[in-house]
């Protein structure tokens, strides 16, 4: 009986340390709540990663920024400190620039336009480029189309917009494309942004809904305008050696695993996009929701020849044409 137990103790140390030895953690993060459209993303890629590996490999989650925002993650997975993330494409062009095109601003249509491109050739052959700077991307997600607001005045025109001090992402794009606007643009990473809100040392930001409502940023800031003027993608980031040292089936796994995370984060950025906005007002904020797009676009002309320039009109007109 004694020797029975102890023999069948020893096995299962022995399974449980086998287990443990062949186990591999990886950390990915995200600078949002984990209530949200990227929490539900890198939750359902850390289940589908351990799911189709067999638990061999297992992904620890981090959210609200914990290991650092945006930026300083993608450093991290360059490096190898950090093995994933999950980021908007906010910082993505210090690093490869030639993604520098997807934050031009009215370039989408709508969402299914983003997705299709972002799925197709022109997405596809983007997260190629990420191969020779250390990175393994595996998969577009997103965060949606980015509205303002802001805690000085209800926004329905451009010229509301000359002289709000906003933050911004630390995008050159989006940077050109503000002050084209007018606004007084203040470059931070995304945790410090709730609390420049409060302290007003910015008068505003712009975000999707899924991370206005995620953040709280409602209490806040009273003005919400619809401007869509961006679409905001996002990715999912692997450190490429950490990626080229899986064999060829878990290769698959990840790749499957962040269409799964991809997959579910669009399905939530649609359901916050259609409650949002009831929520928001409930809340207390005022939401212009009509406003006339068209002098927006206008009002961004001169950047927009700029961008032409920078990016080549024939390149952008594929984005804006393909379907
Ligand atoms: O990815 O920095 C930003 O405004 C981003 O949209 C946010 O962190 C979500």
């Amino acid at each position: 009986m004694q020797l029975t137990k102890l023999v069948l103790g020893l096995g299962l140390a022995t399974g449980l340390m086998t287990t443990a030895l062949a186990q591999t953690t990886m950390r990915i993060s995200i600078s949002v709540a984990q209530n949200s459209h990227q929490g539900v993303a890198i939750d359902t890629f850390a289940k589908e990663v351990e799911k189709r590996t067999g638990g061999r490999y297992k992904v620890q989650t981090f959210y609200n920024g914990a290991l650092g925002g945006e930026r300083e993650s993608i450093e991290a997975v360059q490096l190898g400190t950090q093995e994933l993330a999950f980021s908007s494409t906010g910082p993505v062009p210090n690093f490869v620039p030639e993604t520098k095109i997807l934050d031009v601003p009215f370039l989408f249509r709508d969402k299914a336009h983003a997705r299709a491109v972002l799925d197709g050739p022109i997405g596809q052959d983007l997260l190629s480029k990420f191969d020779a700077k250390g990175f393994k991307a595996l998969a577009w997600a997103e965060n949606g189309f980015r509205h303002m607001t802001n805690s000085k005045r209800d926004v329905r025109e451009p010229a509301d917009l000359k002289g709000l001090k906003m933050r911004t992402m630390e995008n050159p794009v989006h940077i050109a494309a503000y002050k084209g606007f007018g606004i007084i643009t203040t470059p931070m990473a995304f945790p410090e942004v709730f609390t420049a809100l409060q302290q007003g040392t910015v008068d505003g930001q712009e975000n999707p809904l899924p991370v206005i409502i995620s953040a709280k940023f409602d209490q806040v800031q009273k003005h919400l305008s619809l401007t869509g003027h961006v679409y905001s993608p996002c990715i999912f980031l692997m450190n490429k050696a950490a990626f080229d040292k899986l064999s060829a089936q878990d290769k698959q796994a990840f790749l499957d695993a962040a269409k799964e995370g991809a997959k579910v984060n669009r399905a939530r950025v649609d359901e916050d996009d259609a409650k949002g906005v009831a929520d928001l007002r409930a809340k207390g904020m005022t939401v212009i929701d009509d406003l006339d797009k068209s002098k927006f676009v206008a009002a961004l002309a001169p950047v927009n020849a700029q961008f032409e320039k920078e990016f080549g009109k024939a390149n952008l007109d594929k984005i804006r044409n393909y379907k």
